[in-house]
């Protein structure tokens, strides 16, 4: 079957990204959203991020998801040279609890926005680049609308459980 063309692109500074950035791809996944996940550092491949960003719309994309680590300048560099929405997933290491990687991605300078999920948010970023796509795509924005039902639905079922 041919593979169906990425509307979403996910990149992550190391593969050591992957078990955070994994939730992005799996909640995807769950909305049938066509997507690829790249490895792509701003640091040790700048060459590689810039022409990823600069071919990505002409490619077909139509958000980023960027995840990083540390000194994470991946989601803001991604961002300044592509005119794509960019959701920034800061990657907690091993110190810093996140925190390091949370304030790299957030604070973008005025005129270049990342979209800063929380530490580890890479589901959320999953889930916000499926609403960004359901603005315009009316499939997707019902999909979204029936798993909004499912969640208060699963809620309010602990809620009842919790009761005696
Ligand atoms: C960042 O450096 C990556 O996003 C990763 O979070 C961090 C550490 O990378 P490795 O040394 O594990 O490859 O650029």
């Amino acid at each position: 079957m041919a593979q169906q063309q990425p509307r979403v692109g996910v990149i992550m500074g190391s593969d050591s990204d992957w078990p955070v950035m994994g939730a992005a791809v799996e909640a995807l996944k769950e909305f049938d959203v066509p997507h690829e996940v790249r490895v792509v550092s701003a640091h040790r491949t700048p060459h590689g991020m810039l022409s990823y960003a600069d071919s990505a719309a002409s490619r077909g994309l139509q958000v980023i998801i960027a995840g990083a680590g540390g000194a994470a300048h991946l989601p803001g560099m991604v961002a300044s040279a592509t005119p794509l929405p960019v959701i920034g997933v800061p990657v907690p290491l091993a110190h810093l609890d996140g925190m390091d990687s949370l304030l790299s991605i957030v604070q973008m300078p005025a005129g270049v926005p990342v979209a800063t999920v929380s530490v580890a948010g890479a589901r959320n970023a999953g889930l916000l680049a499926v609403r960004i796509l359901g603005a315009t795509d009316e499939a997707l924005r019902s999909k979204m609308s029936d798993y909004q039902v499912d969640l208060e639905r699963m809620v309010t079922e602990k809620d009842a459980n919790l009761r005696y």
